[in-house]
């Protein structure tokens, strides 16, 4: 039985037009979080604070004072929003989502609403517009990442336990709500908004004033892409209402982590946000841990477009404004692998064929043409394929290089073998499968 709910979810199953279209055929985006955690890089009075970098303001070493003055710093000379957007563009990004806001409630934009923002720091100037112009120019959407926990505004609370707190709470969500129209209003071209620290007490009451404010924000922009992160329902959930249906337009719930399976999409459309080392998304000076590799955030990304979502790949620039080597380098080496198997990424998803051990299948949304991305080759040199019934392969060739077509041995009933010569692969392998569906099957491969 289903509960009647105010606020639940207001669509079941995926949004079809155009624009959630687009966002689902990205593919692979960015994440850029920038703010005033890039000062002190995961330090503070020559300690190293061993969390995200991001979360420096709530580690006891640091005196909330001295983070709250970090803006008489922010002088990020180096901020080149150019050189970044074509960074981006180079690596194959095809949409972008920035921190406008992060927990610590400073603003990259010049905020009517509060003196906390960039134009009261040395730099003085807004970082938002230039970045959407130059990523807009490069054809790179533009998403905003805005928390809405926030630990500078006083009338913030995590829970409303008294009547002085509920007052407090009103006017947080009045500047919350204007903070989010003043940003679409000044950056009219932004495609969809990403949410994040919704999780607390008092925002879990407020499912009325999320869903009037979510509409109200759909008005400004038509096509306005919302995760599932931002509205809790009428009883405080969040993602999926008390009825199991998710609210927003795609799954925001894959943070550091992947699914492993289509069923633990439950077939709806989502994103993978991912950082490079285990847990920072800010800046930090000293990375700890393993950092993940280029092959390692490919197989990410060829994964997350295998099961239908987008995969995003976190950077943190430092207080200059730079982008740091490890991540320029990664950055390259991705757009290499990119720029010649783009045609495996872009606008695929998701086909039920059985994955196998060699890697992972994806499948052209429209012409319907399916891709290997082989990262392992089998002690054998064969690569298995088994399809549903009634597929025919009509032809199945290397993406790169050499022309080379492949003739698979029928090994049973829809069931193959595609031999490789190369002795070892280099780097992730693309291979193209075209094929039918027979109406009277009568040999798989002809
Ligand atoms: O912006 C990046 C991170 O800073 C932010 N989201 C990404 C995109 C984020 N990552 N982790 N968290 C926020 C921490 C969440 C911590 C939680 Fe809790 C654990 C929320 C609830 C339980 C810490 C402990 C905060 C409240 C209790």
């Amino acid at each position: 039985i289903s509960m009647t709910l105010e606020h639940g979810a207001h669509r079941i199953g995926k949004r079809i037009d155009s624009k959630m279209s687009r966002w689902r055929n990205y593919g692979f985006g960015q994440f850029i979080h920038w703010g005033l955690y890039a000062i002190p890089g995961g330090h503070w009075n020559g300690e190293y604070y061993g969390g995200a970098a991001e979360w420096i303001r709530s580690w006891k070493g640091m005196p909330n004072e001295d983070y709250d003055n970090l803006y008489t710093e922010f002088d990020p000379v180096d901020f080149d929003p150019k050189a970044w957007a074509e960074q981006a563009k180079d690596m194959g990004a095809r949409y972008m989502i920035i921190t406008t806001k992060h927990h610590d409630g400073f603003c990259l934009w010049p905020s009517e609403f509060t003196d906390y923002d960039v134009t009261n720091a040395p730099y003085g100037q807004d970082i938002i517009g230039p970045l959407v112009e130059a990523y807009d120019a490069e054809g790179i959407d533009v998403y905003l990442y805005f928390s809405v926990m926030d630990w500078n505004h006083p009338g913030y609370r995590s829970k409303l336990e008294t009547a002085e707190d509920r007052e407090a709470y009103e006017g947080f969500k009045e500047f919350t709500r204007n903070q989010l129209l003043e940003l679409l209003e000044r950056y009219p071209s932004t495609k969809g908004l990403w949410f994040d620290g919704t999780w607390d007490a008092a925002w879990k009451e407020q499912a009325e004033f999320a869903d009037n404010l979510a509409m109200e924000m759909r008005e400004m922009i038509p096509g306005l892409i919302i995760g599932s992160r931002f509205r809790p329902d009428d009883y405080g959930n969040r993602h999926f209402d008390s009825n199991g249906d998710l609210m927003g337009d795609y799954e925001q719930g894959w943070e550091r982590k992947l699914p492993d399976t289509y069923e633990d999409t439950k077939g709806n459309d989502w994103d993978c946000v991912m950082t490079v080392p285990e847990n920072q998304w800010g800046y930090h000076s000293d990375w700890r841990g393993h950092v993940k590799t280029s092959y390692e955030l490919i197989e990410m990304l060829v994964k997350s477009v295998s099961l239908d979502g987008n995969f995003v790949m976190n950077f943190g620039p430092n207080g200059q404004g730079e982008i740091r080597k490890e991540e320029r380098q990664l950055a390259k080496e991705i757009g290499e692998w990119m720029h010649k198997n783009q045609k495996a990424i872009y606008d695929c998803g998701y086909i039920d064929w059985e994955k196998q051990d060699w890697g992972y299948y994806t499948r052209n949304r429209e012409s319907g043409e399916v891709y290997m991305i082989v990262f392992n080759k089998p002690i054998n040199g064969a690569l298995r394929i088994k399809t549903p019934a009634k597929i025919n392969l009509d032809k199945i060739f290397d993406l790169n290089g050499p022309q080379k077509t492949y003739r698979p041995e029928e090994i049973h009933r829809n069931e193959y073998f595609i031999h490789l010569d190369e002795a070892l692969l280099e780097t992730p392998k693309v291979i193209v499968i075209q094929y039918s569906e027979a109406t009277n099957q009568t040999k798989g491969y002809d």
